[in-house]
């Protein structure tokens, strides 16, 4: 057994809270990427001594251990080779495109296999020497679904707990992965395998019953060693609340009566918020609104699409392909259709902060989400939490997790240009009777279930797991 440590929390994710930044000074600092996770996390590592591993970006080498904030930071080097094989390639070109339903094809490459098993052995051997005797780790995500079962084979001793953000494929589609059972084994070194949905749970369990040959009882696989695993569905949330309060600001308020402004003041705005990825859908639906506008059914006077477009994975070959495709789409429709000072849609490849984004959430009448697939999908959450006059329609799709709590949006099939339609007509007609019945419900759903829940829920189901000499992980503080 490897030396222990001396935390009695580990988080283990691809990446770590911060980035590597430049300060005005000009030396290299820390800036804090915010996120759901860490608001939800932070507290619970304050009250359990955590520990967070991650690479925060780049090919740095030699950075030491750092506190911010009251955390514990162990940040992981990754060579330029390995962000290409085990990130770029890998993560992003394998296992991504397949586990979304292969919406786009993985690609298969056997030095980017060796390249992903050596990055989660690092991981795995810096959380065994980082977690104290009978710790609690909790591993996060594609990235590192090997390293479950590296970490027990270090320290026995450990509960461990995996997380998957992203949605697990069908039974059909994971056959295609040449290391699809060292994939499955990696996972069961974990007591507790949590999903987004409860489908990917039983696609999980019978995919170890038909490929590694466990015996499993409904959420559970019995391993030859006594050890049990369980799968289960933990679908994660946002900061309700911090959104809310956000949105409630008067500043927040103010600019989002001037985006609409400089939008022209339409009688709709339509929004999409997506990381610039294939399985997201931005092309289908700014299809349809286009569509839409040449039947004349909408008049750009009346109706733009806003969509921003977070740069993402662009070292990527397929992310590369799909920015030029969106270039040239938005390009054409706006050719085509728009009026001088009135472009059909307003298209942005930038990222914004969080203030501008809750204001674009509070300036958009009709929300639009249509990934192809997506394990969850946060935006459609936190537009519904900027909501609090109980107004704006959502169009959603069916294949986003989020789909099946937020059941009063409109929902829609991605595929299905001539239903997209509909339904974008549909929100954009709907009274204010219908808006506010749809809003009310979706907006309770997700005010009484946030992400600190998600994360309470998934520790306290861990500990509930019958790990032999683990310790117990103490929830967060009140206050
Ligand atoms: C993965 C899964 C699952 C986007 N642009 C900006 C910005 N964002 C924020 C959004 C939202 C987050 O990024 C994106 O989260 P999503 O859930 O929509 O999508 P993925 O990035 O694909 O996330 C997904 C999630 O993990 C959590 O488990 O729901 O299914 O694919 O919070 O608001 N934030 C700021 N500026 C931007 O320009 N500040």
């Amino acid at each position: 057994m490897a030396t222990s440590g001396s935390a009695d929390l580990v988080i283990v994710a691809n990446r770590l809270p911060v980035d590597r930044v430049t300060l005005p000074d000009g030396s290299p600092g820390w800036r804090r990427s915010p996120g759901g996770l860490v608001t939800a996390i932070e507290p619970i590592m304050r009250e359990n001594d955590g520990t967070w591993i991650g690479w925060p970006g780049g090919t740095e080498s030699g950075l030491e251990p750092f506190t911010d904030d009251g955390m514990d930071l162990i940040p992981m080097t990754m060579s330029a080779e390995e962000v290409e094989e085990h990130y770029e390639g890998f993560s992003n070109a394998t296992l991504w495109p397949l586990y979304h339903d292969v919406v786009a094809k993985p690609e298969f490459h056997r030095e980017w296999w060796d390249s992903y098993t050596a990055v989660n052995r690092r991981f795995a051997e810096r959380a065994a020497e980082a977690a104290a005797e009978g710790a609690t780790v909790w591993v996060h995500d594609y990235q590192m679904q090997l390293v479950p079962a590296m970490l027990r084979e270090l320290r026995p001793d450990l509960r461990i707990g995996f997380f998957l953000h992203i949605p697990f494929p069908p039974t059909e589609l994971f056959q295609q992965l040449p290391w699809r059972r060292q994939i499955l084994e990696g996972l069961l070194g974990a007591d507790l395998v949590g999903f987004q949905l409860s489908g990917a749970a039983q696609n999980f369990v019978r995919l170890v019953r038909q490929r590694v040959g466990h015996k499993t009882h409904r959420d559970v696989v019995y391993l030859p060693d006594g050890r049990t695993v369980r799968a289960a569905a933990f679908p994660i949330s946002i900061d309700s609340r911090g959104f809310e309060e956000l949105a409630r600001t008067e500043e927040v308020e103010e600019r989002a009566t001037e985006i609409r402004a400089a939008l022209g003041s339409p009688r709709k705005v339509f929004l999409g918020v997506d990381r610039l990825d294939y399985t997201k859908g931005i092309h289908a639906r700014l299809r349809a609104f286009a569509e839409l506008i040449e039947d004349g059914a909408l008049d750009v006077e009346d109706a733009v699409f806003v969509q921003v477009a977070t740069p993402s994975r662009e070292q990527v070959e397929q992310y590369r392909i799909l920015r030029d495709d969106i270039d040239r789409l938005v390009g054409r429709i706006n050719g085509d259709l728009g009026k001088i000072g009135q472009p059909a849609i307003s298209y942005f490849h930038a990222s914004y902060p969080r203030e501008e984004m809750a204001a674009l959430f509070r300036a958009a009448d009709i929300m639009v989400v249509t990934p192809y697939r997506d394990g969850m999908n946060l935006v459609a959450k936190e537009y519904v939490a900027c909501r609090f006059e109980n107004d704006g329609a959502l169009v959603l799709s069916e294949f986003a997790g989020a789909a099946e709590e937020l059941r009063q949006a409109w929902q829609i099939n991605p595929y299905d240009i001539n239903g997209m339609k509909s339904a974008f007509m549909e929100a954009y007609r709907a009274d204010d009777r219908d808006l506010t019945r749809r809003m009310k419900a979706m907006r309770k759903q997700v005010m009484e279930h946030d992400v600190a829940a998600w994360a309470a829920s998934f520790l306290q189901a861990l500990n509930d797991t019958q790990a032999s000499h683990a310790k117990i992980v103490r929830p967060a503080k009140q206050g």
